[in-house]
């Protein structure tokens, strides 16, 4: 088999990128082509992202990527989940929001006035987030003036090909689809004053969206075809963990850290709402059994909230290597407490829940930091637990993925706290599972997910953290 190539366009909430994707027999590689920042915008009427900024830069990288390779065949796009943008006549309304804009608490408390959580999950299986879009969409002063809703990468996809389509790995994360046929669920919407007219036809992860329009073909350099893939980012990056059985556990670790397992049937236990896990669909069909945990976003925001202090730049691998370093114990805190998710002074939101639970905080920024790498491996092991609990699988190996894979303190951490041995890496997971999936619809690549990892095993052999007993 020849090597094909392909362009894989991953938006995470820190920065953007485009890549290069090239796979053949026994061949799985990226060469990246751009990278580009990316992060909430404060706007008059609250946080959003800077849409125009994004897709300039996505449209920049992929001229670039087929200046390099003429060979690349096909794009697809993923970003993380549940933020949309409105279309009305064929234009975008407005900047699309954050997820961590505040205004959705005021959707929860109207959606939850309507439907009760233990309804909404038995009909959408998904994990309570405030920022679900239907809580999103349930209080979008703009929602009556558009004719579609489109998620970030659907979005991005209309904006090369003009088709509107709802990818559903990433529709999965709405709240308006049904966990039972993966079908939107129209009476859900209209109970919530959702028009579902907004909610555009799903396609599956692999099927043609649409060409490239001509004006962004001529200024890409190619009238490429748009390929959905697992368009939700952490879909894409389990479609490339490494996992070779239902033993395994995977985290996909970057601003959040996605916990859980794989599984074929939805887990619909009242002890699966309580434990707040959530059914997000896979490639293939598969169920993203898993838990949103705070992850490397409690330390960038400390990073952040140190350098505005110093007015200067900090060597996040040099700071790593001293909470490496540091033996004396570090008090930890809940990873997952609420008051950490808005952009703001990290550390002192850190310190006011170590005061809370009588606790003091270091004073030194190593062993502060370290503080949070641990308090992220606790909730990684607890949430490690929770999963192998309800499922009931004993579970024998812990995959790390994605930019914590990189992190030598968080993997260890995670080893010791799980008492299981870590596979960190691929790094780029996500950006691999995109390239997967696209080349398995161009037929240059294996049928099944099996397959897939094996290739990426083969390809990109994961690093091993043994647990310290
Ligand atoms: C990770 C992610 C995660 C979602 C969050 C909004 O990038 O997509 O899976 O819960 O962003």
């Amino acid at each position: 088999m020849s090597t094909r190539a392909v362009a894989a366009v991953d938006l995470g909430a820190t920065s953007g990128r485009v890549m290069i994707g090239r796979i053949g027999d026994g061949v799985l590689d990226l060469e990246p082509v751009s990278r580009f920042p990316n992060g909430p915008v404060e706007r008059a009427d609250g946080l959003h992202w800077d849409f125009e900024a994004l897709s300039e830069n996505v449209l920049d990288g992929l001229a670039e990527a087929v200046r390099r390779e003429p060979g690349i065949e096909s794009i697809g796009i993923d970003s993380w989940a549940v933020d949309y943008g409105l279309i009305a006549d064929g234009k975008v309304l407005a900047e699309p929001f954050h997820y961590r804009d505040e205004r959705s608490a005021r959707g929860v408390a109207e959606v939850h006035e309507i439907v009760a959580f233990d309804e909404l999950y038995r009909r959408n299986g998904l994990q309570f987030l405030p920022f679900n879009t239907l809580y999103q969409l349930r209080v979008d002063d703009r929602a009556p003036e558009a004719e579609s809703a489109l998620l970030v990468p659907d979005l991005l996809a209309f904006l090369l090909t003009g088709a509107r389509v709802a990818e559903r790995t990433n529709a999965s994360t709405t709240g308006l689809l049904r966990v039972d046929d993966g079908e939107w669920d129209t009476d859900l919407a209209s109970r919530l004053g959702i028009a579902p007219a907004l909610l555009p036809a799903l396609v599956d992860p692999g099927a043609l969206i649409g060409t490239l329009r001509p004006q962004i073909a001529r200024r890409i350099g190619a009238a490429l075809p748009v390929i959905a893939v697992g368009s939700h980012d952490t879909a894409s990056a389990v479609a490339a963990v490494p996992m070779t059985s239902p033993s395994a556990a995977y985290i996909s670790c970057g601003t959040w850290g996605l916990v859980g397992v794989e599984l074929a049937e939805p887990v619909l236990t009242d002890a699966a709402r309580a434990a707040n896990f959530t059914h997000e669909r896979g490639v293939d069909g598969r169920f993203r059994f898993l838990h949103n945990v705070a992850g490397l976003w409690l330390l960038s925001e400390t990073v952040r909230a140190w350098e505005a202090e110093d007015g200067a730049p900090i060597d996040l691998v040099a700071l790593l290597a001293a909470a490496s370093a540091v033996t004396a114990p570090v008090p930890t805190f809940d990873a997952n407490d609420p008051s950490l998710s808005a952009p703001g002074d990290m550390p002192a939101r850190i310190g006011a829940l170590l005061a809370a639970s009588g606790q003091t905080a270091p004073t030194d920024r190593p062993a502060f930091a370290r503080g949070i790498v641990e308090s992220i491996a606790v909730a990684f092991a607890e949430a490690v637990a929770t999963a192998s609990a309800l499922t009931g699988r004993r579970l024998d190996v812990v995959h790390i993925v994605g930019g914590g894979s990189l992190n030598t303190l968080l993997c260890q951490a995670t080893a010791d706290r799980t008492g299981l041995p870590v596979l960190a890496g691929p790094v780029e997971a996500t950006a691999l599972g995109n390239v997967l999936v696209q080349a398995r619809a161009l037929g240059a690549a294996p049928a099944t997910l099996e397959e897939l990892r094996a290739l990426v095993a083969a390809t990109h052999a994961p690093v091993r953290y043994t647990p310290h007993t």
